[in-house]
């Protein structure tokens, strides 16, 4: 398994926003507020090219306003400029936070006891705040419960991994605690990977999410989250060793 990834603090201005869309909504006040020019003052037209403005922007920096990015920086420019001239005195406040971002696709393979190429967002996908990593390793799955209706705790305690061989992969279901606790104790057991697939107890969760470790994950190793027909179709393979 692999994948490429960066993880960094960015650094974001933020600034104050007229919720123009949000002008033609009646204002409950205790105090009776006449809101006519406010109204009058919003047009489609004026929304439509705003909208357009913040198009463009994406447009020139890669379809990409996201915050951290020089997209988000021009879009701030621009709504504080906005508020400038309609005669706001702008403050832009600076903040850290942690952002994850993927750089490319990730791969899964069964090298053993036969080579297969699995199908990112379709069999399994990464999970958000995973560490980069090219691993290769046997499949341990621990503590799991495959019956409909499970109330999976796997991975959630250390006492799971017992017996569980350094340099292999974690075969670990969802359920009972977070993504972040499981893919945690798993490095802390050595694992050099984990995959955690979904936990199948209702028909609702047997597919891909988006799932995520937070940004508060510190176990080191790059973790994927599966299907749940794939996690249980690996623990039916005797031998199965991942890359
Ligand atoms: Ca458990």
């Amino acid at each position: 398994m692999s994948t490429p990834y960066r993880q960094h603090l960015l650094y974001a201005s933020l600034a104050g926003l007229l919720a123009a869309s949000a002008a033609g909504i009646p204002v409950l006040a205790a105090v009776s507020v006449d809101t006519s020019a406010l109204r009058e003052a919003v047009t489609v037209e004026g929304v439509r090219a705003h909208q357009q403005a913040l198009q463009d922007i994406a447009d020139a920096n890669g379809g990409i306003r996201l915050a951290g990015t020089s997209g988000y920086d021009d879009s701030a420019d621009y709504v504080a400029g906005q508020m400038h001239i309609a005669g706001y005195d702008v403050t832009v406040q600076e903040f850290d936070f942690v952002s994850f971002e993927q750089l490319g696709p990730s791969t899964l393979e069964q090298t053993a006891p036969s080579a297969v190429v699995y199908l990112e967002d379709t069999d399994y996908n990464l999970m958000s705040q995973s560490d980069a990593g090219d691993v290769t390793g046997l499949v341990t799955a621990v503590d799991f419960d495959l019956a409909l209706g499970n109330a999976s705790t796997s991975g959630c305690e250390a006492a799971d991994f017992g017996g569980f061989p350094a340099g292999g992969i974690a075969l670990i279901q969802r359920g009972a605690c977070t993504f972040r606790l499981k893919a945690e104790n798993a490095a802390a057991a050595g694992a050099v990977g984990a995959i955690i697939f979904n936990q199948g107890n209702t028909d609702e969760r047997k597919g891909l999410i988006n799932g995520t470790l937070s940004s508060d994950y510190s176990g080191g190793i790059p973790v994927f989250f599966a299907t749940f027909d794939r996690g249980a179709e690996w623990i039916d393979t005797p031998v199965s060793s991942c890359t």
